[in-house]
């Protein structure tokens, strides 16, 4: 089942380098509607498990000790074809491959602090809008 909706959050890096409001306009003028919205941190046992399915990768650790270093957005997204079309918008996991006008091309330095997540899968953006937000919190 295709839901149109896409699980994004804005990382760490990003909100310490003040790019929430150029991020969060970038993705309005691409046409998604915020369903969810929630300024946060995440603990390490948090992003541990965000990120479980990465377990037994050697950038996990970094993975996890980044994800929790400081405050991130999270919010779920809408539109048609929102996964891949959120894939596009903020281009390649590391931003020296990422495609110019990105948001990871104009505001990520690094493959580990890569300024945004987004969902890979209808699955996962499901499972992932659920481990930050309640029914309550969703419009
Ligand atoms: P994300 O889940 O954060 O949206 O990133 P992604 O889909 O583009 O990449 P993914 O494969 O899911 O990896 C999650 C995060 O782990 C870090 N990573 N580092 N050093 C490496 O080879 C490597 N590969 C992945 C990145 O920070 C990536 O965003
Ligand atoms: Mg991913």
């Amino acid at each position: 089942m295709t839901t149109n909706r896409t699980f994004t959050m804005i990382k760490p890096d990003a909100v310490a380098n003040g790019h929430i409001g150029a991020i969060l306009d970038q993705i309005s003028k691409a046409g998604f509607k915020f369903v969810a919205f929630k300024y946060t941190a995440l603990t390490p046992e948090k992003a541990g498990e965000f990120y479980a399915v990465h377990s037994e990768r050697p950038f996990y650790k970094d993975l996890v000790s980044f994800m929790s270093s400081g405050p991130i957005v999270a919010a779920i997204l809408e539109k048609d074809n929102a996964i891949e079309d959120f894939r596009k918008l903020i281009g390649a996991t590391d931003p020296a491959k990422a495609d110019a006008g990105t948001i990871r091309n104009l505001f990520a330095k690094s493959i580990d602090a890569n300024a945004v997540h987004g969902s890979d899968s209808d699955e996962n953006a499901q499972i992932e809008g659920n481990f930050f937000f309640s029914a309550f919190e969703r419009f």
